[in-house]
């Protein structure tokens, strides 16, 4: 359940190879007022899944830059939709350390089953410079470690081999075969 296609199209690519489909639910979760990704994803999780009486899993993910002490964590999308890329890049103008990480928290509620939970994280920094134009939110400024372009710049394929979201739909995909078929 999300209302950004991007998350979505990334969430079904990991998941294809698993033979596992998903289908998109475009609906606003409620989001209650908490720093801890995993505690947004489980209580929206929860609700939509006895709201639509079906299983749904939510994911809700943020950008953490360890010289804004964390900032933008939890409000990302808040941040992306106000300050923008541009915003973060000046409030760290000058900043020579410039390490961050994406964090992905997902939740896999049912009307019926206990609620699981699956995370992942991926290490990098934050580019001088917005580069590249594919993906979306923060893509064009983060660099995973390892790598010498940003999301952005690298594409599909570069996007789902670091992913946060991409770990953490693998390792749903992992329980959901050793638990479910
Ligand atoms: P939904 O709540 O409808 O799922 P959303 O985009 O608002 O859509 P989040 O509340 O989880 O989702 O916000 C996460 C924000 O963090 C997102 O809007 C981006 O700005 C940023 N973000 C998360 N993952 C990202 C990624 O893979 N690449 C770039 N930016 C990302």
């Amino acid at each position: 359940m999300t209302q950004n296609r991007h998350k979505y199209q990334e969430a079904r690519r990991t998941l294809d190879p698993f033979g596992i489909k998903i289908r998109m639910l475009a609906s606003p979760k409620t989001e209650i007022q908490s720093t801890n990704l995993s505690k947004i994803a489980k209580f929206a999780a929860e609700e939509a899944a006895k709201k639509y009486n079906r299983t749904v899993l939510l994911e809700d993910s943020g950008l953490f830059v360890k010289v804004l002490n964390g900032f933008p964590g939890p409000f990302s999308s808040y941040v992306h939709d106000t300050i923008g890329v541009r915003g973060l890049l000046r409030l760290m103008a000058r900043q020579t350390r410039r390490d961050a990480y994406f964090q992905a928290s997902l939740a896999v509620a049912s009307p019926r089953d206990s609620t699981q939970e699956f995370s992942g994280k991926v290490d990098g920094t934050i580019s001088h410079k917005p580069a590249g134009k594919q993906g979306f939110g923060f893509d064009p400024i983060f660099i995973p470690r390892g790598a010498r372009k940003t999301f952005a710049q690298g594409g599909t394929e570069f996007k789902d081999k670091y992913s946060h979201r991409a770990i953490a739909f693998r390792k749903l995909a992992l329980w959901y075969i050793r638990t479910k078929t």
